[in-house]
């Protein structure tokens, strides 16, 4: 990874990577000039001594600022950006932002472990079925349940309109079929992709499920 100048927000990050996409899509949303560094996960970019120093922890993706910041997780920089241009994606009554900051430490401990995990494993790391272990399919279909129960009664996570919740959630939701999960058990959290994909103004990604509801 070349050294560079930066002159504005800049993200590192692989397009493949819901992680990395989640912030991506908030700079989009709230039209935030950034810079998109592509790093090549796959080729050991990360663990080059250059980005070593940008992130000790080795993972991308990795928000940097001109004056010298720097912040990796994705659940935070989508929070520091949000916050900062005082969306509505954060609500401003404190409950309901600690509900959307439950729903996003959930996602990192109970949904993305299992099903961004067993993506990875099939779709970039060409592992076969047989040689996965059984648990991430089991522990991700109660994730997917988990959130078909919330999704069965409200259209989004939190409140009445979308919150970072939905963004971070939906970030490996909508391509769980590439990880081998059959969505057509969790109608409801089919409609609140297709309209978190709306909302976002991105393609469906499954290409079984019907149009944007
Ligand atoms: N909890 C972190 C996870 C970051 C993560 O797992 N990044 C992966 C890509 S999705 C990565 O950088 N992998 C490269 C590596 O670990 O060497 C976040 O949400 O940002």
């Amino acid at each position: 990874m070349p050294q560079r100048e930066i002159t504005k927000l800049t993200l590192y990050g692989n397009t493949e990577s819901g992680n990395c996409l989640k912030p991506r899509w908030i700079a989009e949303l709230l039209g935030i000039d950034y810079d998109w560094v592509e790093v090549d996960i796959f080729a050991g970019a990360t663990s080059a001594e250059e980005f070593l120093q940008l992130n000790p922890a080795g993972q991308v993706p990795l928000a940097r600022w001109p004056d010298g910041r720097v912040l990796p997780q994705s659940n935070a920089i989508m929070l520091y950006l949000a916050e900062t241009e005082d969306s509505l994606l954060v609500p401003k009554d404190t409950f309901k932002r600690a509900q959307m900051m439950s729903w996003l430490f959930w996602e990192q401990y109970s949904h993305e472990p299992y099903i961004a995990v067993r993506r990875s494993n099939l779709r970039f790391r060409d592992m076969a079925e047989a040689d996965l272990d059984p648990a991430l399919l089991s522990k991700g279909r109660r994730a997917l349940g988990i959130m078909e129960m919330q999704l069965t009664y409200t259209d989004w996570l939190v409140g009445d309109v979308m919150t970072l919740a939905d963004i971070a959630l939906v970030a490996y939701t909508r391509v769980a079929h590439e990880g081998g999960f059959d969505l057509s058990d969790f109608p409801s959290v089919e409609r609140w992709i297709s309209r978190t994909e709306s909302a976002l103004g991105l393609p469906h990604a499954n290409p079984a499920e019907g149009a944007a509801l």
